[in-house]
């Protein structure tokens, strides 16, 4: 009942012309029929990706946003930015944002807020480091990456955004969640959100995101409470991301 959806992190990666080959390989090599598609792009390259997938049935998004319509944010975004050049997605809360980029639960609650209010679909990322997973606190740490914004945007909010969970020490390594480990961690969120709305929980499309490859896809997918993959290093390769999309059933 929940439709897959597979997700393009293109992360800070590309020039015109890999990106005018990349868009070209997922036009011709993805079907859309039964499935969700969408490429998150850096933000220069959106209006080449607007014009490359309109009317195509795979979707675009922007990799972060600010909170604000408009404003002095040297550097900044905003979501109603993000409309004018077609995007339906925002990513909010990649671990790469949090780490790097100082990104707290709050200010990741905020901007999901924001994307909701703007109309624009957030993909929100969670996960634990691999020293939380280590200390055997996994659960704990993405239970409150997520209450965090179910207290800020309620049931109604969480009805209208997707998550990924992306592990830490997954991400960019080589080293993906075994589709057992994976499972564990979708199914007990899944079933923590469902203490506050099990409809709710139960429609959640939540994807998967750590170096998710065509070889390894099919099987992560395969998972009960997995609902698609977000997609980093392995977005940039044609063959890689149509073979996870048509992975995906
Ligand atoms: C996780 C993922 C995409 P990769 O960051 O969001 O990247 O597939 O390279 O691990």
């Amino acid at each position: 009942m929940r439709t897959p959806f597979i997700a393009a992190n293109w992360k800070m990666n590309g020039t015109r012309s890999e990106v005018a080959a990349l868009l070209d390989g997922f036009k011709s090599g993805i079907s859309t029929e039964s499935r969700q598609v969408a490429v998150f792009a850096p933000f220069v390259f959106l209006p080449a990706v607007q014009d490359a997938l309109q009317g195509t049935g795979i979707a675009w998004g922007g990799q972060n946003a600010h909170t604000a319509d408009s404003g002095a944010y040297t550097g900044e975004t905003s979501l109603a930015m993000l409309k004018e050049f077609g995007c339906q997605y925002v990513l909010v809360g990649h671990s790469e944002r949090r780490t790097l980029f100082g990104e707290t639960d709050y200010i990741v609650a905020d901007k999901v807020e924001a994307a909701l209010a703007a109309g624009v679909t957030p993909v929100l990322c969670i996960g634990e480091t691999l020293q939380e997973r280590e200390q055997g606190i996994t659960g704990e740490v993405c239970r409150r990456q997520l209450s965090t914004v179910l207290d800020q945007v309620g049931v109604e909010g969480f009805r209208k955004l997707v998550v990924a969970y992306e592990p830490v020490w997954a991400i960019g390594t080589g080293k993906t969640a075994s589709p057992e480990q994976a499972q564990e961690t979708h199914a007990e969120l899944r079933a923590y959100l469902a203490e506050t709305d099990a409809d709710m929980a139960a429609q959640l499309q939540i994807l998967y995101g750590g170096s998710m490859k065509a070889a390894n896809a099919a099987e992560l997918m395969a998972q009960p409470d997995i609902d698609g993959g977000l997609v980093g290093g392995a977005s940039l390769k044609v063959d890689e991301f149509t073979g996870i999309c048509n992975a995906a059933a």
